[in-house]
């Protein structure tokens, strides 16, 4: 079905902790929290406030610094855990528990029918208390499909607001995934989310066919750091809607994107990786000559996203055998240099057998077109 509506719960403070780079200070958390607001997010997920003092601490600040974003907090499926969560001043709890046989043998040991009565009696305590409540299968890939819709619709009876569905070791697929949610989506009448890793390279397909199939929520994390190598990152969850539909995307500050890259890059210790979506440096840069000249005269020929919409810029790149006359006559117009068009084409025959000997740089192409004027057009007059 057409994606119309969604809602991004942004997980860099909860599974973006998770990244073995990242312990951020109350200070950071603030500042991805506010930053995340003024680009406009919808849910900010909190580690659980029973994972340490601080996280209990930093919950609270967090609950309370008045965004306009929802604040939302994890806990595991324990009574303790959300009567912690509640203190803290959140305005929702993300509840989530282990379903998969391996989870189920080798994590917590429990069985299905007691993993419900602990569903029943933790939801209900949360919808007492007046929160907003969601609760997740963890490794729902790896359950029985029969074992999560009972349990979904189990919870969606006691008002819970949303189920979620986790591809918590990223081995599913985007037809899975929209099988499973569509699903689901049959069998309850609450919100749906999806947290999707990324361990085969799925994430932001997955949440995409999620949305598609009729999940209202989907996880991101800034980079889409998180446990091992993550999540569907922020931006490129961006980058994949608004390729499909720029106006799914206009509700958020797209021009932040880099801010919020780069912050979070800086304070866990990271690159931001070339071929990043919209903020790797080669993400707006085309090289081939028959790129170059299609992209100077309608970059959409080339490019789904506008550079520009992102605060970003184009890049041409020109120094190199694979180079185009249309490119270098673009640059010879920056230049102001007037060179016709056959000595043009003449100068990046020469351009191309340079960086056939060696690798040049734009200064090489500006010299040789500097020089061309006076060693092949003046000298002919
Ligand atoms: C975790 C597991 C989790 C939870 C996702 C969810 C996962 O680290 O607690 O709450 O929906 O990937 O299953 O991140
Ligand atoms: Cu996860």
């Amino acid at each position: 079905m057409p994606i119309q509506d969604f809602n991004i719960i942004e997980s860099t403070l909860r599974e973006g902790e998770q990244f073995v780079g990242a312990n951020f200070s109350t200070e950071q958390k603030i500042q991805i929290a506010q930053a995340l607001d003024e680009f406009g997010i919808e849910y900010i997920e909190l580690t659980s406030p029973a994972a340490s003092p601080q996280s209990f601490k930093d919950c609270c600040t967090i609950a309370t610094l008045g965004l306009r974003a929802k604040v939302v907090t994890h806990i595991r499926c324990l009574r303790s855990d959300a009567e912690l969560a509640v203190q803290t001043g959140v305005q929702g709890i993300d509840i989530v528990i282990g379903t998969s046989s391996l989870l189920r043998q080798f994590s917590h040991g429990k069985d299905i029918p007691t993993i419900i009565r602990m569903a029943k009696e933790v939801i209900s305590y949360i919808k007492d208390q007046g929160l907003e409540v969601r609760f997740s299968t963890e490794d729902s890939f790896r359950s029985e499909l029969e074992d999560i819709l009972t349990i979904y619709q189990e919870v969606d009876a006691l008002g819970v607001d949303r189920v979620g569905i986790a591809d918590t070791v990223g081995i599913a697929t985007p037809l899975q995934v929209y099988d499973v949610v569509s699903r689901v989506r049959e069998a309850v009448s609450c919100d749906i989310e999806f947290h999707g890793h990324n361990d085969s390279g799925c994430a932001i397909a997955n949440a995409y066919c999620a949305l598609e199939a009729g999940a209202t929520h989907v996880d991101t994390s800034i980079l889409g750091i998180g446990e091992r190598n993550g999540i569907a990152p922020l931006g490129g969850m961006i980058a994949r809607l608004y390729a499909i539909d720029r106006s799914l995307v206009t509700k958020y500050k797209l021009p932040m994107i880099r801010q919020l890259d780069n912050m979070v890059a800086e304070m866990v210790g990271v690159d931001i990786p070339f071929n990043n979506y919209i903020t790797g440096i080669t993400a707006f840069t085309h090289k081939a000559g028959v790129h170059a000249k299609a992209v100077l005269n309608k970059p959409e020929t080339y490019e789904i996203l506008n550079p520009h919409d992102f605060g970003m810029t184009r890049y041409i790149s020109i120094a190199h055998r694979l180079t185009g006359w249309n490119a270098i006559k673009a640059r010879a117009q920056q230049l102001n240099l007037d060179i016709p068009e056959e000595e043009l084409k003449a100068a990046t025959a020469h351009i191309k057998r340079l960086a056939d000997e060696k690798p040049i740089g734009l200064d090489d192409v500006d010299a040789v077109l500097r020089n061309w004027i006076s060693e092949h057009i003046d000298r002919n007059e």
